[in-house]
Protein backbone atom coordinates (compact mmCIF):
# COMPACT_ATOMS: atom_id res chain seq x y z
CA UNK A 1 0.00 0.00 0.00
CA UNK A 2 1.96 3.47 -1.32
CA UNK A 3 0.03 5.46 1.75
CA UNK A 4 1.66 2.77 4.40
CA UNK A 5 4.39 5.12 6.04
CA UNK A 6 7.13 2.42 6.02
CA UNK A 7 8.73 2.50 9.62
CA UNK A 8 10.87 0.29 11.50
CA UNK A 9 12.19 1.07 14.73
CA UNK A 10 16.45 0.85 14.24
CA UNK A 11 16.57 -0.95 17.92
CA UNK A 12 14.65 -3.17 16.25
CA UNK A 13 17.21 -6.26 15.53
CA UNK A 14 16.22 -7.73 12.49
CA UNK A 15 16.96 -11.59 12.38
CA UNK A 16 17.75 -12.52 8.79
CA UNK A 17 16.47 -16.03 8.90
CA UNK A 18 12.77 -14.18 9.53
CA UNK A 19 11.32 -13.79 6.71
CA UNK A 20 8.69 -10.39 6.43
CA UNK A 21 6.14 -9.92 7.77
CA UNK A 22 3.25 -9.90 5.19
CA UNK A 23 -0.09 -7.42 5.37
CA UNK A 24 -1.65 -7.52 2.18
CA UNK A 25 -4.06 -10.00 3.89
CA UNK A 26 -4.72 -7.63 6.98
CA UNK A 27 -5.34 -4.31 4.40
CA UNK A 28 -6.94 -5.77 1.18
CA UNK A 29 -9.25 -8.54 3.41
CA UNK A 30 -13.01 -7.94 3.26
CA UNK A 31 -13.57 -10.21 6.29
CA UNK A 32 -13.97 -8.46 9.37
CA UNK A 33 -13.28 -11.08 12.18
CA UNK A 34 -13.66 -8.92 15.18
CA UNK A 35 -17.52 -8.88 16.05
CA UNK A 36 -19.62 -8.48 19.28
CA UNK A 37 -18.65 -11.63 21.09
CA UNK A 38 -14.82 -11.12 20.76
CA UNK A 39 -15.33 -8.37 22.77
CA UNK A 40 -16.42 -10.19 25.74
CA UNK A 41 -14.50 -13.06 25.27
CA UNK A 42 -10.71 -14.28 25.79
CA UNK A 43 -10.49 -11.61 28.83
CA UNK A 44 -8.40 -14.16 30.46
CA UNK A 45 -5.89 -14.58 27.39
CA UNK A 46 -2.91 -13.09 27.61
CA UNK A 47 -0.34 -14.09 24.36
CA UNK A 48 3.31 -15.05 25.46
CA UNK A 49 6.09 -13.56 24.31
CA UNK A 50 5.09 -9.66 26.13
CA UNK A 51 7.53 -8.19 28.28
CA UNK A 52 7.27 -4.28 29.46
CA UNK A 53 4.03 -4.10 27.22
CA UNK A 54 6.04 -4.82 23.95
CA UNK A 55 5.46 -7.52 21.73
CA UNK A 56 7.70 -8.68 18.56
CA UNK A 57 6.36 -11.03 15.79
CA UNK A 58 8.38 -14.18 16.38
CA UNK A 59 8.01 -15.49 13.17
CA UNK A 60 8.94 -13.02 10.78
CA UNK A 61 10.23 -9.47 10.86
CA UNK A 62 7.82 -6.28 11.37
CA UNK A 63 7.36 -3.71 8.93
CA UNK A 64 6.00 -1.56 11.87
CA UNK A 65 6.70 -0.63 14.86
CA UNK A 66 4.33 1.87 16.85
CA UNK A 67 4.03 3.12 20.66
CA UNK A 68 0.55 3.54 22.01
CA UNK A 69 -0.14 6.01 24.54
CA UNK A 70 -2.93 5.59 26.98
CA UNK A 71 -3.40 8.53 29.14
CA UNK A 72 -5.33 7.65 32.47
CA UNK A 73 -6.34 7.97 35.49
CA UNK A 74 -8.73 6.21 38.16
CA UNK A 75 -10.43 3.90 35.69
CA UNK A 76 -8.79 0.39 36.62
CA UNK A 77 -12.51 -1.58 35.51
CA UNK A 78 -11.41 -0.09 32.07
CA UNK A 79 -7.82 -0.61 32.00
CA UNK A 80 -8.48 -4.17 33.00
CA UNK A 81 -10.01 -4.74 30.12
CA UNK A 82 -8.50 -2.66 27.81
CA UNK A 83 -5.22 -4.37 28.06
CA UNK A 84 -5.64 -7.97 27.41
CA UNK A 85 -8.26 -7.36 24.93
CA UNK A 86 -5.42 -4.88 23.36
CA UNK A 87 -2.49 -7.59 23.57
CA UNK A 88 -5.23 -10.11 21.66
CA UNK A 89 -5.78 -8.01 18.59
CA UNK A 90 -2.59 -6.24 18.08
CA UNK A 91 -0.44 -10.12 18.60
CA UNK A 92 -2.47 -10.60 14.96
CA UNK A 93 -1.41 -7.56 13.25
CA UNK A 94 2.27 -8.83 12.51
CA UNK A 95 3.50 -5.47 14.20
CA UNK A 96 5.46 -4.98 16.82
CA UNK A 97 4.29 -2.65 19.52
CA UNK A 98 4.69 -1.11 22.88
CA UNK A 99 2.31 0.17 25.28
CA UNK A 100 2.23 2.50 27.37
CA UNK A 101 -0.01 4.12 30.13
CA UNK A 102 0.70 7.35 31.06
CA UNK A 103 -0.83 7.96 34.20
CA UNK A 104 -2.02 11.09 36.16
CA UNK A 105 -1.33 10.60 39.96
CA UNK A 106 -2.74 13.57 41.50
CA UNK A 107 -6.15 15.14 42.20
CA UNK A 108 -5.84 18.23 40.22
CA UNK A 109 -7.45 18.92 36.83
CA UNK A 110 -6.94 16.11 34.50
CA UNK A 111 -4.55 17.25 31.76
CA UNK A 112 -4.28 14.87 28.68
CA UNK A 113 -2.38 17.33 26.46
CA UNK A 114 0.64 17.34 28.86
CA UNK A 115 0.37 13.47 29.85
CA UNK A 116 0.58 12.71 25.55
CA UNK A 117 3.12 15.09 25.60
CA UNK A 118 5.36 13.02 28.41
CA UNK A 119 4.28 9.26 26.71
CA UNK A 120 5.44 11.02 23.42
CA UNK A 121 8.79 12.03 24.84
CA UNK A 122 9.67 8.81 26.55
CA UNK A 123 8.46 6.48 23.37
CA UNK A 124 10.46 8.96 21.02
CA UNK A 125 13.41 8.57 22.98
CA UNK A 126 13.10 4.73 22.80
CA UNK A 127 13.06 4.90 18.74
CA UNK A 128 9.44 4.75 18.04
CA UNK A 129 8.80 6.49 14.98
CA UNK A 130 4.75 5.95 15.11
CA UNK A 131 2.64 7.20 18.10
CA UNK A 132 -0.88 5.97 18.46
CA UNK A 133 -2.52 7.79 20.85
CA UNK A 134 -4.97 5.77 22.49
CA UNK A 135 -8.33 6.56 24.86
CA UNK A 136 -8.68 3.60 27.49
CA UNK A 137 -12.12 3.23 26.67
CA UNK A 138 -12.15 2.45 23.18
CA UNK A 139 -11.88 -1.36 21.52
CA UNK A 140 -11.30 -1.47 18.01
CA UNK A 141 -13.59 -4.08 16.51
CA UNK A 142 -12.37 -4.77 12.91
CA UNK A 143 -9.21 -6.54 12.54
CA UNK A 144 -8.31 -4.87 9.39
CA UNK A 145 -7.90 -1.60 11.02
CA UNK A 146 -4.25 -1.62 10.81
CA UNK A 147 -2.11 0.16 14.12
CA UNK A 148 0.46 1.62 12.01
CA UNK A 149 0.79 5.02 11.00
CA UNK A 150 0.44 6.67 7.07
CA UNK A 151 1.90 9.07 5.87
CA UNK A 152 -0.37 11.72 7.01
CA UNK A 153 -2.20 11.43 10.42
CA UNK A 154 -4.92 9.23 10.82
CA UNK A 155 -8.20 9.38 13.01
CA UNK A 156 -8.80 5.68 13.64
CA UNK A 157 -12.01 5.56 15.86
CA UNK A 158 -14.41 7.41 13.17
CA UNK A 159 -17.13 4.71 13.82
CA UNK A 160 -17.80 4.31 17.72
CA UNK A 161 -20.79 2.67 19.05
CA UNK A 162 -22.16 5.07 21.35
CA UNK A 163 -22.31 7.45 18.05
CA UNK A 164 -24.02 4.96 16.55
CA UNK A 165 -21.38 4.62 14.35
CA UNK A 166 -21.21 7.95 12.81
CA UNK A 167 -18.69 10.60 12.77
CA UNK A 168 -19.76 13.21 15.27
CA UNK A 169 -17.99 16.11 13.12
CA UNK A 170 -15.27 16.33 10.59
CA UNK A 171 -12.54 17.79 12.45
CA UNK A 172 -12.45 15.00 15.07
CA UNK A 173 -9.39 13.65 15.92
CA UNK A 174 -9.67 12.64 19.53
CA UNK A 175 -10.24 9.13 20.79
CA UNK A 176 -7.44 6.51 19.04
CA UNK A 177 -5.05 8.67 16.56
CA UNK A 178 -1.69 7.44 14.67
CA UNK A 179 0.60 10.33 14.25
CA UNK A 180 4.38 9.25 13.23
CA UNK A 181 6.95 10.79 15.80
CA UNK A 182 8.18 13.43 13.19
CA UNK A 183 4.67 14.85 12.56
CA UNK A 184 4.23 15.05 15.93
CA UNK A 185 7.53 16.71 16.22
CA UNK A 186 6.84 19.56 13.92
CA UNK A 187 3.07 20.23 15.64
CA UNK A 188 5.12 20.67 18.72
CA UNK A 189 2.74 17.85 20.47
CA UNK A 190 -0.18 19.06 22.85
CA UNK A 191 -0.79 21.93 24.41
CA UNK A 192 -0.19 21.48 27.78
CA UNK A 193 -3.18 24.19 29.09
CA UNK A 194 -6.06 22.51 28.81
CA UNK A 195 -6.40 21.41 32.56
CA UNK A 196 -10.30 19.30 32.42
CA UNK A 197 -12.00 17.31 29.99
CA UNK A 198 -12.73 18.79 26.20
CA UNK A 199 -10.79 20.64 23.74
CA UNK A 200 -7.07 19.40 23.66
CA UNK A 201 -7.95 17.30 20.34
CA UNK A 202 -9.62 20.05 18.38
CA UNK A 203 -6.49 22.06 19.56
CA UNK A 204 -4.34 19.59 18.14
CA UNK A 205 -6.73 19.33 15.09
CA UNK A 206 -5.78 23.07 14.50
CA UNK A 207 -1.91 22.72 14.73
CA UNK A 208 -2.14 19.67 12.29
CA UNK A 209 -4.59 22.14 9.99
CA UNK A 210 -2.20 25.14 10.48
CA UNK A 211 0.93 22.94 9.12
CA UNK A 212 -1.96 21.62 6.33
CA UNK A 213 -1.77 18.33 7.45
CA UNK A 214 -4.47 16.27 6.03
CA UNK A 215 -6.44 13.87 8.77
CA UNK A 216 -6.96 10.53 7.03
CA UNK A 217 -9.56 8.04 7.85
CA UNK A 218 -9.82 4.85 7.08
CA UNK A 219 -13.53 3.23 5.66
CA UNK A 220 -15.93 3.37 8.12
CA UNK A 221 -16.64 -0.29 8.30
CA UNK A 222 -12.64 -0.81 9.27
CA UNK A 223 -12.93 2.19 11.84
CA UNK A 224 -15.39 0.57 14.18
CA UNK A 225 -14.98 0.95 18.45
CA UNK A 226 -16.87 -0.07 20.77
CA UNK A 227 -16.79 2.34 23.82
CA UNK A 228 -16.74 1.05 27.75
CA UNK A 229 -19.08 3.09 29.70
CA UNK A 230 -18.14 5.82 31.89
CA UNK A 231 -19.37 9.03 33.81
CA UNK A 232 -18.97 11.92 32.25
CA UNK A 233 -15.81 14.16 33.55
CA UNK A 234 -15.97 17.42 34.79
CA UNK A 235 -15.88 19.81 31.50
CA UNK A 236 -13.09 22.54 31.39
CA UNK A 237 -15.34 25.72 31.18
CA UNK A 238 -12.07 27.65 29.87
CA UNK A 239 -11.65 25.17 26.92
CA UNK A 240 -13.00 28.04 24.22
CA UNK A 241 -10.93 30.69 24.99
CA UNK A 242 -7.55 28.43 25.53
CA UNK A 243 -8.48 27.47 21.71
CA UNK A 244 -8.65 30.72 20.50
CA UNK A 245 -5.88 32.34 22.61
CA UNK A 246 -3.63 28.60 21.23
CA UNK A 247 -3.90 30.03 18.08
CA UNK A 248 -1.79 32.70 18.51
CA UNK A 249 1.22 31.44 20.50
CA UNK A 250 0.55 27.32 20.47
CA UNK A 251 4.71 27.54 19.13
CA UNK A 252 5.96 28.03 22.78
CA UNK A 253 3.15 25.53 24.26
CA UNK A 254 3.63 21.96 23.44
CA UNK A 255 6.51 19.29 23.90
CA UNK A 256 9.07 22.32 24.33
CA UNK A 257 7.26 23.36 27.86
CA UNK A 258 6.27 20.22 29.40
CA UNK A 259 6.03 20.69 33.45
CA UNK A 260 5.48 18.37 36.12
CA UNK A 261 6.29 17.66 39.68
CA UNK A 262 7.66 14.42 39.93
CA UNK A 263 7.83 11.40 37.29
CA UNK A 264 8.43 7.40 37.35
CA UNK A 265 8.69 5.08 34.44
CA UNK A 266 8.04 1.34 35.81
CA UNK A 267 7.80 -1.49 33.06
CA UNK A 268 5.49 -3.83 34.17
CA UNK A 269 4.86 -7.22 31.88
CA UNK A 270 1.26 -5.93 30.08
CA UNK A 271 2.29 -2.22 29.74
CA UNK A 272 5.34 0.10 31.12
CA UNK A 273 3.44 2.53 33.38
CA UNK A 274 4.42 6.25 33.35
CA UNK A 275 3.46 7.68 36.94
CA UNK A 276 2.86 11.19 36.97
CA UNK A 277 2.62 13.94 39.04
CA UNK A 278 1.38 17.09 37.39
C1 LIG B 1 -16.05 17.62 21.75
C2 LIG B 1 -14.85 17.99 22.60
C3 LIG B 1 -13.70 17.06 22.29
C4 LIG B 1 -14.14 15.61 22.49
C5 LIG B 1 -15.36 15.34 21.60
C6 LIG B 1 -15.89 13.91 21.73
O1 LIG B 1 -17.12 18.43 22.09
O2 LIG B 1 -12.61 17.37 23.15
O3 LIG B 1 -16.40 16.26 21.96
O4 LIG B 1 -15.98 13.56 23.07
N1 LIG B 1 -14.45 19.39 22.27
C7 LIG B 1 -14.64 20.41 23.11
O5 LIG B 1 -15.14 20.28 24.21
C8 LIG B 1 -14.20 21.77 22.63
S1 LIG B 1 -16.59 12.20 23.54
O6 LIG B 1 -18.04 12.36 23.57
O7 LIG B 1 -16.17 11.16 22.63
O8 LIG B 1 -16.06 11.94 24.88
O9 LIG B 1 -13.12 14.71 22.11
Amino acid sequence: NKYLYKHVNPKLVMKKSKPDCKYEDTLHSTKSVHTWEVTNQKLNFIPKGIANGSYTPEDCNPAFSVAILVTYRNRQSQLDVFIPYMHNFLRKQNIHYKIYVIEQQDDKPWNKGLLYNIGAKQAIAENFPCLILHDVDLLPLDENNLYACLHQPRHMSASIDKFRFVLIYETLVGGVLAITSDHYKQLNGFSNRFKGWGGEDDDFAGRMSANQFVILRFPQHMSRYTMLLHKQEAKNTARYDIMTQNEKHGAKDGLNSVHFESISVKPQRLYTLIAVRV
